[in-house]
């Protein structure tokens, strides 16, 4: 026999928060061609093509841009995907996770 019990929540819960979002951010740099970064975006993160391109342009253009809004363990996963898509092709491509919500 355990010598722990479960009690039952007392409190009922009210709310149920929503869960906390986290942005993935593309950065621009000088060395990755613009295809290969569409590539990922579409492979990775499953922009299509006409999406996967104006994303890459806003980041070439503005220096960052937002690539797509998910929970915690999905950003750090596909960001981590995405980073090593880019080192294994020796390219200095880098998303970044940011706290959203
Ligand atoms: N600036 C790169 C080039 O001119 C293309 C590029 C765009 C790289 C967006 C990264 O996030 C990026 N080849």
């Amino acid at each position: 026999m355990s010598d722990t019990t479960t009690q039952p929540r007392l409190k009922p819960r009210l709310k149920v928060e929503p869960p906390r979002m986290y942005k993935v951010v593309l950065l621009n740099d000088d060395y990755t061609p613009r295809e290969f970064v569409v590539i990922v975006l579409n492979q990775v993160f499953h922009l299509g093509r006409d999406q996967a391109y104006k994303v890459m342009m806003s980041a070439h253009r503005q220096g960052a841009c937002v690539v797509a809004v998910y929970t915690k363990d999905i950003a750090e996963t596909k960001a981590a995907e995405a980073n090593a898509a880019g080192r294994e092709n020796g390219y200095p491509l880098a998303f970044t996770v940011e706290r959203d919500t």
